[in-house]
């Protein structure tokens, strides 16, 4: 049988097939090639199980793992050098982005597209609130727009409050695996019971009395939808995980940047002092953004840390 792991709580994988639930364990050492994960099997993966019958109980064996489209992980607590697979198979993320209350900086909305660059990881750019807004924070969002819309990344203004286009949101999850990131506050549990509100999904309040108890830890979640439409949720889980890239590999993640990149004068141009730049000379033509430049210089010079960035929620 072939199945979707819906959660994992360590030695059991919950694995969806053909509408059923099936509680599944893995057989002997399960290795993937290429990742040092402390967990072999994530939810969102996709499996090949058998069933065995133990003391009267029904559960599954995970034999294959099919091969991951994408995945993202965060650095195990324990093992600094190992790695934990949080999920893979994402369609989409709906990055929320506010103005006001909190602000979203550029410079973390660029990290975050970085970042989901590298994970091969599709980002919408949702600017939530836009019920609260004076023209002021009107003008910023059109201004954000158009940047990220001229890169390519697909842009929408929403109010989960007041209900304005949740309609498209939906439209856009369906079919799909889809996670929300964003700043604290800056309305992601709001929107998904938006969505879906018989999801009823943990909010702030209840995570962080669970943070005060002991040492606690959270696993991802898959939940169906009532519209063909899954979302995976992450309680507690904060980290986007470790991007480990070299100098003149940061510029491929900046799509606008990377378009430009075969008209640089050389093949390994990092885009600052070369001369005849073609990320240069876009620049000062403004067809790209400084905000952009900004954004990839801060993360170029910045210490090791800074490649990683901390943004789930
Ligand atoms: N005015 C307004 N407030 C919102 C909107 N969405 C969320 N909020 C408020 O923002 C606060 C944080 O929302 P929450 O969903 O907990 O944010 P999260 O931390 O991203 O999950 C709450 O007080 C929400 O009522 C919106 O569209 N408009
Ligand atoms: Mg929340
Ligand atoms: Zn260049």
């Amino acid at each position: 049988m072939t199945g979707t792991v819906y959660k994992s709580t360590g030695s059991w994988y919950w694995v969806k097939s053909k509408g059923e639930l099936y509680k599944c364990r893995i057989k002997g050492k399960f290795r993937i090639k290429g990742i040092k994960s402390t967990n072999p099997i994530s939810v969102g993966d996709i499996v090949d199980f058998s069933l065995e019958t133990n003391n009267d109980e029904e559960t599954g064996l995970i034999t294959n793992i099919h091969e991951r489209k994408n995945f993202i992980v965060r650095k195990s607590v324990n093992l600094s050098k190992q790695t934990h697979v949080i999920a893979s198979n994402i369609d989409q993320v709906f990055l929320l982005i506010t103005i006001d209350n909190p602000p979203t900086f550029t410079t973390f909305i660029d990290r975050f597209l970085v970042t989901a660059e590298a994970y091969s990881i599709k980002t919408i750019l949702v600017f939530n609130k836009i019920d609260s807004y004076e023209i002021e924070q009107r003008a910023e969002i059109l201004y954000l727009k158009d940047i990220y819309e001229a890169i390519g990344y697909e842009c929408i203004e929403v109010s989960a409050t007041k209900n304005i286009n949740i309609d498209k949101i939906k439209e856009m999850m369906t079919g799909k695996v889809s996670m929300f990131a964003g700043h604290s506050g800056v309305g992601k549990t709001t929107l998904v019971n938006a969505i879906e509100p018989s999801l009823n999904l943990k909010t702030k309040e209840i995570s962080e009395q669970h943070k005060q108890g002991q040492h606690t830890t959270t696993f991802a979640e898959m939940f169906d939808l009532s519209f063909d439409a899954r979302i995976i949720d992450t309680p507690g889980i904060k980290g986007f995980g470790v991007v480990d890239m070299d100098k003149d590999e940061l510029g491929d993640y900046f799509p606008e940047f990377f378009a430009l990149k075969q008209n640089c004068k050389f093949n390994n141009c990092i885009h600052i002092n070369e001369p005849q730049c073609a990320v240069k000379e876009a620049l000062e033509n403004e067809e790209i953004a400084w905000s952009r430049y900004k954004s990839y210089l801060q993360i170029l010079e910045g210490e090791e840390e800074h490649y990683r960035t901390d943004i789930w929620e």
